[in-house]
C-alpha cells in the first residue's frame, strides 16, 4: 500500500493543499487540469501536470474535465501514480469512482467504495446511525411514498416537517411543510427536484428544526479498525447551504458535550468500517444534537480543526491510505485555543451573492502570527466561470475566540484583492455583529441579522490586465507535449510589440491597451472566458471604436466585447455557442 506519487484529481486551493502535504511527506504530486486552468497555481505547483480537456459547451452533454474519471485514471496509470487524492467535490464521494481506482491498482485516498455507498443514501445513513446508537433527527428510516404518509408523520412529530431527497444532501431537495395543508405541494415539489437533480425520486421525512446551529464532528479512522474524533466545528453561518464562516471549537461547547458527540461519531465509523477523514453533520438545538448526514471526504473547513488540534488532516489521510496504524490515541488529542475560517468568495454580497468574474489585479495575502491563507488565486488570476467562486480561505487562530475574531478582522483588512468583488466586506460586517460576537449565530444568522445591511456592501472596480503585468519577472511559457505539461521560463526584457486593445472599457469609456500575451495581432481579444452568445459583426465591416462586436456569457451574465479602435474587420473567428478562452482572438483588423 506504500506509494510515492499521488495524482490529485482536483483544482484550486484544495489541490494545492494536498500537493503541499505530499511534498512534506516526500511524495511527488501530479496535477490534472482543464483548458481553463492551464495557468492555474495548482498546475504550476505539481511535479508533473496533464491536460484533461476543454470545458464542454453548456448543454452539450460533454464530460466536464475534472469529472472525466476514465481519463484521470488513465493519466494516473501512465505517470505511475500509486494513489489518487480526490479532494472535495467532483469525484470525492463517488463510490463507483473509488471502486474504479482500486480496480486500476490505485490507492483511493479516502474510505472504501462500500463505506461511501453506505453513507451516500440518506435513509441508509440514518439506518446506520440508528444502529450505532447515534441520536438522529426524528424522522423516517425508510422512504415515504405518499403525502398522506407525510401528514401522519406531521401529526406524530408536529409541524413544520421537512421532506428531503434520499439521493440529496447539503440541503438540496429540501422542502418544508408548515402545516398539513402544505404537504401536498411540498411533496410534489420535492419529488420533482429529487428526480431531476439526483435521478432518484425517493423522499423521506424529518421533524424540521426552525433555529438550529450546524455542528459537525471531524473523525479519522485507519485501516486497522481504530477511529478518533477531532472535535466539532460550528458552521452555522451559511447562505443557501454555502458555508461562509466556520470555527473550532463551537462557541459554548463543553468538553463533556464534545466527548459525547465525538463518541457517537466514532461509533458510526466502527459501524460502517470507515477509513480516512470524514465529517458527521449534526443539527444542534436546545442543547441536544441530532445526526443529519455524513460527508465521506476532506472538507473545505478542515483547516480550523487542524489549527486547534495541531493535526495535519491531509497528511493523516495520506498516511492512513498507506496503511499506517493511527499514531495517536484519543487522549492524545487536545484542543488549544480557537480558530475561525472565512471563505473568500468572488461574489457580490450586495447583489444576492452573485458570482463576480474577472481578473484579479493586485493581490496580497495577510501575514503574521496566527494567520493562515489557503488559496488557489494570485495576482493576474482570471477567475474561471466553470467552478465555484471560492478563491481563498482565510484562517486565524487565537488563544481565545475573541483573539481569533480580532485577528480575523485585522487580517481581512490586510487582504488586498483588487479587480473583483469579494465577500471580504461581508465578513467584516458579520464578525462585527454582536450576535456573532456572543457565539449566538444559528443557521438563520444571515437572513435574520444581516439581510438589511447586505445591500450597502461595496462592489469592486473591475481590473484590466494592464494593471497586473509584471515586467521584471521571468515570463513562463507553457508547452504541452503529448498532453504532458512543461513550463519554460524566459528571462530578459519583454520587447514584443505593443498589441491591440483588450476589449475592456475603462470607466470613462475609452478602450484600454495591453501587451499581447501571444504573437502581436491587431484584433479583438476576449477579455474573459465564457460562451459566445452573439456575434454582432461580420468580415469586411467598418466598425467604430467602442462598438459592441460580441456578447459573451459567463456565470449567467452577459458581457459586451467592444472594438478596441476603428477599422475594417478582416477575419471573424468567433462562432455563437462556442466556449471562448480568455485572451482568444475573436476577430482581426485589416491592415
Ligand atoms: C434540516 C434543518 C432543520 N430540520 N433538517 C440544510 C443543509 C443540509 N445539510 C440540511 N439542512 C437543514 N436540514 C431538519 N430536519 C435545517 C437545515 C438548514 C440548515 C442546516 C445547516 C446549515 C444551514 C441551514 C440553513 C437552512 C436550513
Amino acid at each position: 500500500m506504500k506509494f510515492d506519487t499521488v495524482l490529485v484529481a482536483n483544482r484550486g486551493e484544495i489541490a494545492l493543499r494536498v500537493m503541499r502535504a505530499c511534498r512534506e511527506l516526500g511524495m511527488r504530486s501530479v496535477a490534472v487540469y482543464s483548458e481553463a486552468d492551464r495557468d492555474a497555481p495548482h498546475v504550476r505547483y505539481a511535479d508533473a501536470a496533464f491536460l484533461l480537456g476543454p470545458e464542454p459547451a453548456p448543454g452539450s452533454g460533454g464530460t466536464r474535465p475534472y469529472l472525466d474519471s476514465a481519463r484521470i485514471i488513465e493519466i494516473a496509470q501512465t505517470v505511475g501514480a500509486g494513489a489518487l487524492h480526490p479532494g472535495y467535490g467532483f469525484l470525492a464521494e463517488n463510490a463507483e469512482f473509488a471502486r474504479s481506482c482500486v480496480a486500476a491498482g490505485l490507492v483511493f485516498v479516502g474510505p472504501t467504495a462500500e463505506a461511501i455507498q453506505r453513507m451516500g443514501g440518506k435513509t441508509a445513513a440514518r439506518q446506520e446511525a440508528s444502529a450505532a446508537g447515534v441520536p438522529l433527527v426524528p424522522g423516517t428510516l425508510e422512504p415515504v411514498d405518499t403525502p398522506a404518509q407525510v401528514r401522519e408523520l406531521g401529526a406524530q412529530f408536529g409541524y413544520p416537517i421537512a421532506i428531503k431527497a434520499v439521493g440529496g444532501g447539503g440541503g438540496r431537495g429540501l422542502r418544508v411543510a408548515a402545516t398539513a395543508e402544505a404537504v401536498d405541494e411540498a411533496f410534489a415539489s420535492a419529488r420533482r427536484e429529487a428526480e431531476s437533480a439526483f435521478g432518484n425520486p425517493l423522499l423521506y421525512v424529518e421533524k424540521y428544526f426552525t433555529n438550529p446551529r450546524h455542528i459537525e464532528v471531524q473523525v479519522l479512522a485507519d485501516t486497522h479498525g481504530s477511529a478518533l474524533y477531532l472535535g466539532e466545528r460550528d458552521c452555522s453561518v451559511q447562505r443557501r447551504h454555502q458555508k461562509l464562516i466556520e470555527e473550532c471549537p463551537a462557541p459554548g461547547f463543553t468538553l463533556e458535550l464534545r466527548r459525547s458527540m465525538g463518541q457517537a461519531a466514532v461509533a458510526l465509523c466502527h459501524q460502517v468500517g470507515y477509513v480516512g477523514a470524514g465529517t458527521l453533520e449534526f443539527l444542534f438545538e436546545n442543547d441536544q444534537f441530532y445526526f443529519l448526514e455524513m460527508n465521506t471526504r476532506i472538507q473545505v473547513e478542515h483547516t480550523v480543526t487542524e489549527m486547534v488540534t495541531g493535526i495535519d488532516l491531509v497528511q493523516a489521510q495520506l498516511r492512513i491510505a498507506q496503511g499506517e496504524p493511527l499514531w495517536l490515541a484519543q487522549d492524545d488529542i487536545t484542543w488549544r485555543g480557537h480558530a475561525i475560517e472565512c471563505r473568500i468568495n468572488a461574489e457580490d454580497a450586495a447583489h444576492n451573492f452573485r458570482p463576480a468574474l474577472g481578473v484579479i489585479g493586485a493581490y496580497q495575502e495577510p501575514v503574521g502570527y496566527g494567520v493562515r491563507v489557503d488559496s488557489g488565486a494570485r495576482a493576474g488570476y482570471v477567475i474561471p466561470p466553470f467552478y465555484d467562486s471560492m478563491i481563498a480561505k482565510l484562517i486565524t487562530w487565537g488563544a481565545t475566540r475573541n483573539e481569533a475574531i480580532g485577528r480575523m478582522r485585522r487580517a481581512l483588512g490586510d487582504f488586498v484583492i483588487e479587480g473583483v468583488t469579494t465577500v471580504v466586506p461581508f465578513h467584516q460586517l458579520a464578525l462585527a455583529h454582536p450576535v456573532f460576537a456572543a457565539g449566538g449565530a444559528t443557521v438563520n444568522f444571515i437572513p435574520e441579522q444581516l439581510a438589511e445591511q447586505l445591500a450597502g456592501l461595496p462592489t469592486a472596480e473591475p481590473q484590466n490586465r494592464e494593471a497586473v503585468a509584471n515586467v521584471t519577472a521571468p515570463r513562463v511559457f507553457t508547452v504541452e507535449v503529448n498532453s504532458r505539461r512543461f513550463d519554460v521560463k524566459v528571462f530578459g526584457a519583454d520587447n514584443r510589440q505593443q498589441a491591440a486593445g483588450n476589449g475592456l472599457r475603462t470607466t470613462d469609456g475609452r478602450p484600454t491597451r495591453k501587451k499581447a500575451s501571444g504573437p502581436a495581432v491587431d484584433g479583438v481579444i476576449s477579455p474573459m472566458q465564457g460562451t459566445l452568445v452573439s456575434v454582432k459583426c461580420e468580415a469586411g465591416q467598418v466598425v467604430e471604436a467602442g462598438q459592441v462586436l460580441f456578447v459573451l456569457e459567463a456565470m449567467k451574465m452577459e458581457n459586451e466585447v467592444i472594438a478596441p479602435h476603428a477599422g475594417t474587420l478582416d477575419l471573424i473567428s468567433g462562432v455563437a455557442g462556442t466556449v471562448i478562452e480568455s485572451g482568444a482572438v475573436l476577430a482581426t483588423f485589416r491592415t
